[in-house]
């Protein structure tokens, strides 16, 4: 039975990537920061299985990393753990350097500390975000980087440490450059899944109006459990190389709130320019989004767009077999719609509980 680490399991990825190794018949270890909220949610149901356990470890801190790594011995390393927001990079600079590029030194020293160098595969979680103020369209393993915020510049040390290692020590580590994927489990504030919750709030009478930044911004969306099996493969080829992977298609942001709000059965038109720009409900001429400069970012990586030949080719993966992009804003939309109406339903009851247990309906 192989062992893997996962740090970042808390998140979207690291939980869809739990489930896949667990089936794979993998031991897996997860690590968890002390929190003094339940930010368990995405793995609560794996909690007691008989293969996963969790650790309490933080990027930022040696000490915990190297325990982890030594107590848990591992065949693969996934790194995942970030902070991942780029906007909030912006805000939280230094946080970000400090997780998202120091960290990942951090987990490749561990593993050489703990004598693992020759026997633990490490995966990096790289991004799209490298290419930035984009030199070239559509981008792949060959397109010059030109990182463009805080988070992005963090992640170019990531991931040049890790090719680093490779080639001073000899070290199985590679890293996925990751375009932007999505799921039912995506952190609320980055855009996809903003858009579905507020097409859901707004079908069911709970929100107005949506506000966005860059409407017109164009990303390579792909569905998040797609691209967990992308790691796996990664660390499983016969020589450690870094890979793209996406969808090879782009769409705006425009263009997703049209598929998530027509899902609901609202069609969308939109009128104006930059910040003037409306969303209308073709319908009743209602306007459901208006651009709002908060969004906006010191700078903005505007043209993403994958070319994942490569890992079609030396993995055989091809994302044209894989949850297309109207799939997944439906995916997205309907997970949306059932959680919005759980917590009205439960909001209903909570009213009316008083009277429930009055009347006896509830005891
Ligand atoms: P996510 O949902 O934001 O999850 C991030 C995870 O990192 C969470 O488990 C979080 O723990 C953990 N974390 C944050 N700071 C930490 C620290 N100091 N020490 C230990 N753990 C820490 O992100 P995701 O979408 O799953 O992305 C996974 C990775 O892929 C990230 O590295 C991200 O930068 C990268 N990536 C993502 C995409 C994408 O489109 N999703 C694309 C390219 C690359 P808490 O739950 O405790 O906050
Ligand atoms: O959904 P986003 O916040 O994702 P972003 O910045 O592309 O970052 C995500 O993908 C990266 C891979 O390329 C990952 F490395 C990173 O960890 C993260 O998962 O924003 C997407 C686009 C941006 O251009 C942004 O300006 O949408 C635009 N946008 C427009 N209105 C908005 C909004 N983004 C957010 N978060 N919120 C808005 O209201």
């Amino acid at each position: 039975m192989k062992t893997a680490l996962i740090t970042g399991i808390t998140g979207q990825d690291g939980s869809f990537l739990a489930e896949f190794l667990l089936e794979k018949g993998y031991d897996v270890h997860g690590t968890i920061r002390r929190s003094s909220v339940d930010y368990r949610e995405r793995i609560a149901h794996l909690e007691g299985k008989p293969h996963f356990h969790l650790h309490y470890a933080d990027l930022g801190d040696s000490m915990s990393i190297i325990q982890v790594i030594g107590k848990v011995k591992p065949n693969e390393i996934y790194n995942l753990a970030a902070q991942s927001h780029v906007q909030v990079s912006f805000d939280s600079p230094e946080f970000t350097a400090d997780v998202d590029a120091t960290g990942v030194l951090r987990i490749l020293e561990a593993v050489r500390q703990c004598s693992l160098a020759d026997t633990c595969r490490i995966y990096q979680a790289s991004t799209s975000e490298l290419y930035g103020k984009v030199e070239e369209v559509p981008q792949s393993e060959k397109t010059p980087f030109h990182p463009y915020s805080p988070y992005a510049v963090a992640k170019l040390y990531g991931f040049w440490i890790v090719k680093e290692y490779r080639e001073a020590y000899n070290m199985f580590c590679c890293s996925g450059i990751l375009f932007n994927h999505e799921s039912e489990r995506r952190g609320e504030t980055f855009v996809t899944r903003k858009i579905t919750l507020a097409a859901a709030r707004i079908k069911q009478g709970k929100q107005d109006k949506l506000y966005l930044g860059n409407l017109s911004s164009l990303r390579d969306w792909g569905y998040a459990k797609d691209y967990v099996e992308c790691m796996w493969l990664i660390l499983q080829n016969k020589t450690p190389e870094d890979f793209v992977i996406a969808t090879g298609e782009q769409h705006s942001v425009r263009e997703f709130c049209y598929y998530a709000f027509k899902h609901v059965g609202i069609e969308l038109e939109f009128k104006g320019e930059d910040a003037d720009e409306k969303g209308y409900d073709k319908a009743t001429g209602k306007v459901l989004i208006e651009v709002s400069k908060d969004f906006y970012r010191p700078t903005d990586v505007v043209n993403l767009w994958g070319d994942p030949s490569k890992a079609k080719k030396e993995l055989g993966w091809d994302p044209t077999k894989k949850t297309s992009f109207e799939q997944l804003v439906k995916l997205m939309v309907e997970a949306d719609m059932k959680k919005v109406a759980a917590e009205s339903a439960a909001e209903y009851v909570k009213t009316n509980l008083a009277e429930y247990l009055e009347k006896g309906i509830v005891k």
